[in-house]
């Protein structure tokens, strides 16, 4: 078809092409290459594939659509718009500014209809491979003979720089093996990126590479024979055994006489003039901008509006379902809205400290353990790790291809993906879903931390073996800056419980926590359990922070710590006792509880009149200056750590009660 053709398709890729480019165009800022290229895509998945409801875009039952190459963003917001969203021309015109919705990429939560934020190549692509994950859960729990609930597709388009992105190669890894058919991916195959041309790093032939992964591998000659696209997708529908990866030979640019096929055309604006000419290109007025000839919205708006149907179908099959079915119904129905069944707190179990040592880890994995019968939707794994981070839900199956209601997921030796897929699981309504690895792989998981906490949605990332606790392993496997690291991170919650019961409490406020992710952090090694008729209760971990010890006398000093460092204050709290120095013990598990908490409740566990204060923690010092004020001092690890016995290397470091008294008696000079 001639790329100036009026025909009403073609006439909406090009529409969508001059949004996209005007958008950039106005901004001065942006990428209007990929739009131009990969628009046919986008015309096929939203006129012809995709049920959607523009005016829900919560409904359950959507295709979820995923932009991996969130540069591109231009693109889906234009055909946001263009079917109907809470989208509008003014928003595409204000792309890139302050306070807009049109962020420079896509944002959940920001904009109605984008399903996950991307921008960080690679993650999308392993964001949707949770997103299908857990349809399959969804579809395996609730679907009935007649009653199919659940049975949307998971759509990306996928770009060059996803496709070098080790993450991309672990989530389509994992994704052959547990044979996700609901997955499409177009694969915008343009050859070009930053630097050039893709044949300066990148040569690998990707179509054999997904076939090794059983991949479901398609190959579209021409980006802008949209009917090829469309056979293509229709083929992809058909193969529900296998992911579908779609390659599609693009060109950026397309239309652009200057630009076409050049990397020139990939993170900056055409030019005034150059959008002129793709304007003439098309058939477009070159002296309009932002034009959207009428019967393209007609059209597409018509493609939108077919979504009230489908939800209203789905609503009354799920009337349907409720009467036949109406334990389930009402089970997802609390899932679906973030609720937790009512009594659930009565099955976290107690722990006495009479029945001697346990490790947080062996802890967590019993409370685990009692609250998987009573919160269904808790679905998690590990990454190969689950006999060491205590993870695995004994009474329940593991999750495969064969049987995708199981609750355990073995995700591999693949941290990146599992944390990415984490992200799409919790994007899926209903689903509290976990992860678990050592603390030190947690680098591994840093970037869907972050997008999880940008996005204030709530995996639960689980992350055992804590410390130079772990002894033998060496520094290769012991944490040091991890904990700091993540304390940075804005949005997240971590918590780092000091015994048995404290953990227990941890995992109340993670299964209900709301407004961003959560880190739970587990010891290796055995602690004392925490006698709950002598010290302060663990239910004020809630708190953060908390006083667990008062000294006999009015304190002359805090000791504050954390995880397995409070039973070392506890015990030097005694020994400075016998000295006649009366300390206060805080156990302090969580900074960013504690700092949600009110002044007053602050000042009454650090009053600013007691500045003698010392913290100990197993990891690197930083942050907690501002617990121990001017007048204190931190036990902490400086460097690294070395392989030999734990009790060799608290005494190497100083983690020993005689340090503790020492550095305490220095501190008040006496
Ligand atoms: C993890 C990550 N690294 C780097 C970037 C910066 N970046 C944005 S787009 C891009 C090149 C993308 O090339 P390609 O995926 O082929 O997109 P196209 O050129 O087709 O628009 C890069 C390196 C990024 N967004 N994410």
């Amino acid at each position: 078809m001639e790329p100036n053709s009026r025909d009403i398709e073609q006439l909406g890729i090009n529409t969508a092409r001059i949004l996209s480019i005007d958008g950039v165009q106005k901004a001065n800022s942006g990428h209007p290459g990929m739009p131009m290229g990969a628009a046919p895509m986008a015309h096929v998945l939203w006129a012809h594939f995709m049920n959607y409801n523009p005016k829900n875009s919560h409904w359950a039952n959507r295709d979820r659509f995923i932009l991996s190459a969130g540069h591109g963003s231009m693109l889906q917001y234009s055909y946001l718009y263009l079917t109907g969203y809470n989208v509008s021309l003014d928003d595409l015109k204000s792309f890139r500014q302050l306070h807009s919705k049109t962020a420079g990429h896509p944002e959940y939560g920001l904009i109605e209809g984008v399903d996950v934020t991307t921008g960080p190549l690679g993650q999308g692509f392993a964001n949707a491979v949770g997103f299908a994950i857990a349809q399959k859960h969804l579809a395996a729990r609730f679907n009935k003979p007649g009653f199919e609930l659940f049975n949307y597709t998971i759509y990306a388009i996928v770009s060059d720089g996803d496709m070098m992105e080790g993450v991309t190669s672990e989530a389509a890894s994992l994704a052959g093996h547990l044979g996700l058919g609901n997955i499409i991916f177009l694969y915008d195959d343009n050859h070009i990126s930053i630097e050039g041309n893709t044949n300066i790093a990148f040569t690998e032939n990707v179509g054999m590479r997904f076939e090794a992964y059983d991949w479901h591998v398609q190959t579209v000659g021409d980006g802008n024979d949209f009917n090829a696209i469309k056979e293509a997708v229709k083929n992809a529908k058909a193969e529900t055994h296998k992911p579908s990866l779609i390659k599609v030979r693009t060109q950026i640019a397309y239309g652009s006489p200057n630009k076409v096929n050049t990397a020139g055309a990939h993170g900056s604006p055409l030019g005034a003039e150059e959008v002129k000419l793709v304007k003439k290109f098309f058939g477009f007025d070159p002296e309009q901008s932002f034009e959207v000839p009428a019967e393209v919205l007609e059209y597409y708006r018509g493609k939108g509006s077919e979504g009230t149907k489908l939800e209203a179908e789905w609503n009354a099959l799920f009337a349907k379902y409720k009467v036949e079915y109406p334990e389930l119904a009402a089970e997802y129905e609390r899932m679906a809205k973030g609720e937790l069944p009512e009594n659930w707190e009565a099955a976290l179990p107690k722990f006495n400290a009479a029945d001697g040592k346990m490790a947080t880890r062996a802890a967590s994995g019993k409370v685990l353990n009692a609250l998987a019968p009573v919160l269904p939707n808790l679905i998690g794994g590990s990454a190969d790790l689950s006999p060491s981070t205590e993870t695995f839900l004994k009474a329940y199956d593991s999750y495969s291809a064969e049987n995708p209601a199981g609750r355990n997921f073995h995700f591999g030796i693949r941290e990146h993906a599992m944390g990415s897929a984490l992200n799409g699981m919790a994007l899926t309504a209903g689903i509290i879903p976990y992860g678990a690895t050592f603390l030190i792989f947690s680098e591994y998981m840093r970037p869907p931390i972050r997008l999880a906490a940008i996005m204030k949605i709530n995996p639960i990332f689980v992350f055992t073996h804590d410390s130079i606790g772990v002894g033998e392993d060496g520094t290769t496997h012991q944490p040091i800056e991890q904990l700091a690291s993540l304390r940075s991170i804005p949005n997240l919650t971590v918590i780092r419980p000091a015994d048995a019961n404290e953990t227990a409490q941890a995992w109340k406020i993670a299964v209900s926590h709301k407004g961003g992710p959560l880190v739970l952090v587990f010891t290796r090694q055995a602690l004392p359990i925490l006698d709950q008729d002598k010290y302060g209760k663990a239910e004020n971990l809630a708190k953060g922070a908390y006083i667990l010890s008062e000294s006999a006398e009015s304190p002359e000093l805090i000791l504050m710590a954390t995880g397995s460092e409070v039973s070392l204050i506890l015990a030097s709290q005694a020994a400075l006792a016998e000295k006649g120095i009366h300390a206060r013990v805080v156990s302090m598990p969580s900074w960013e509880l504690f700092e949600k908490q009110s002044d007053e409740y602050k000042e009454s566990v650090f009053p600013k009149t007691l500045r003698k204060r010392i913290a100990v923690e197993m990891a690197s010092p930083m942050g907690w200056h501002k617990y121990v004020t001017d007048e204190g001092a931190i036990i902490a690890m400086n460097g690294y750590g070395e392989s030999a016995p734990a009790d060799a290397l608290y005494q190497e470091f100083g983690f020993t009660v005689e340090n503790v008294v020492n550095q305490s008696t220095k501190l008040l000079g006496k």
